[in-house]
């Protein structure tokens, strides 16, 4: 082994060369997606630096503005918000943006329109900024009708007509993992290069689990199914080990860990969220369109998570995603309730 050439690593598959290799097996492509891409991944990096600076830069603490949702932004939010906007605007390759930070969706200005949407949380998790905790960007994208006029109806849209959907985790390493439909890449940023660097190819998630992942303490209102399969979960009927809890609450970890070690995420429905906390169009299609590339399911509790057709740009809904079979039991335990009722 040459150890000075080793250092040289030039023959790596960054994230550039791995969008140019996809694009060059469509001869018809102009390159549209691959341009998208390129403006997502600089926003990532921006974020990724403001997040490791936060502590020092003191970025951390309230900006005084609420969102959408009425709950405080913080500092580094907006700033992701920006962001993003900015470098999807930038690109020239879109003509809507749904945004969590942004109550009505954005449409971009004629003169630097194109044909994607992006559905993004700019910055997920926030509630985990001030302590260090891994936090991340959650994207979607659609194409809308050719020639035609956008509107918010091509964003409402079901997440299985998605073109493409990915997140990056800000934690101990920034990774990017990506669909486009055809499997799910990660991609670990080498800061001293300033690139991506394909760590993960073709994920694939286990087939079934040892870890579930939900917010316990919301347990006392949980429906029948939730409530059954977790204690499946701690005390298996089939003499099985029990599962491992892990729940960092914030969703690209819990799902990122989900995708690489199997067993399932949860944000169930309950009596006082009865459509769940995770926002449909910028949370849950992208993960679940992830979780079937790499092998696993998604599921509301009634149906297919990406068969959903949202009516709001920023509606909520329960999810359970992650390994094939883990999934299989839960929609088990709903469809055996529907049975009874
Ligand atoms: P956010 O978009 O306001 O950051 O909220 C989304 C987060 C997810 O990352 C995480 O899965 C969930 O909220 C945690 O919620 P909870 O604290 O209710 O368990
Ligand atoms: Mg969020």
């Amino acid at each position: 082994m040459d150890h000075a050439a080793d250092a040289y690593r030039t023959d790596l598959m960054t994230i550039t060369r791995f969008v140019l290799n996809e694009q060059s097996k469509y001869p018809e492509s102009r390159g549209d997606f691959s341009i998208l891409l390129s403006h997502i991944v600089l926003g990532c990096k921006f974020v990724c630096s403001a997040v490791n600076k936060a502590g020092l830069a003191k970025l951390i603490g309230l900006a005084g503005e609420t969102n959408v949702q009425g709950e405080e932004q913080k500092k580094l939010d907006v700033l992701s918000n920006e962001v993003f906007v900015k470098a999807l605007v930038s690109s020239g390759r879109t003509c809507i943006l749904v945004s969590e930070e942004d109550e009505e969706a954005t449409f971009v200005e004629h003169s630097k329109r194109g044909k994607y949407c992006v559905v993004f949380d700019p910055l997920d998790g926030s509630s985990n900024i001030d302590c260090g905790v891994s936090i991340g960007t959650i994207f979607g994208i659609y194409l809308v009708k050719d020639g035609a006029e956008p509107t918010v109806g091509d964003v409402l849209k079901p997440g299985k007509n998605m073109v493409a959907a990915g997140y990056c985790m800000y934690g101990s390493s920034c990774t990017l993992v990506l669909s486009s439909g055809s499997g799910v890449n990660g991609f670990t940023l080498d800061p001293s290069l300033g690139e991506f660097i394909l760590t993960h190819p073709d994920i694939r998630i286990p087939k079934k689990g040892k870890i579930y992942s939900v917010n316990e303490g919301n347990a006392k209102n949980w429906d029948e199914p939730t409530r059954k399969y977790v204690e499946r979960c701690k005390f298996p009927q089939d003499g099985s080990s029990p599962k491992s809890l892990r729940y960092i609450g914030s969703m690209v970890a819990d799902v990122h860990r989900t995708l690489l070690y199997g067993g399932i995420f949860m944000y169930p429905a309950d009596k006082k969220s009865p459509n769940g906390k995770l926002r449909v169009l910028y949370e849950v299609f992208p993960m679940s369109f992830l979780m079937e590339q790499a092998g696993g399911q998604a599921f509301t509790g009634n149906i297919r998570a990406l068969d959903l057709v949202p009516t709001k740009i920023h509606q909520r809904s329960p999810v359970f995603l992650g390994s094939y079979d883990d999934v299989e039991e839960i929609k088990a335990l709903y469809a055996a309730q529907e049975g009874k009722a």
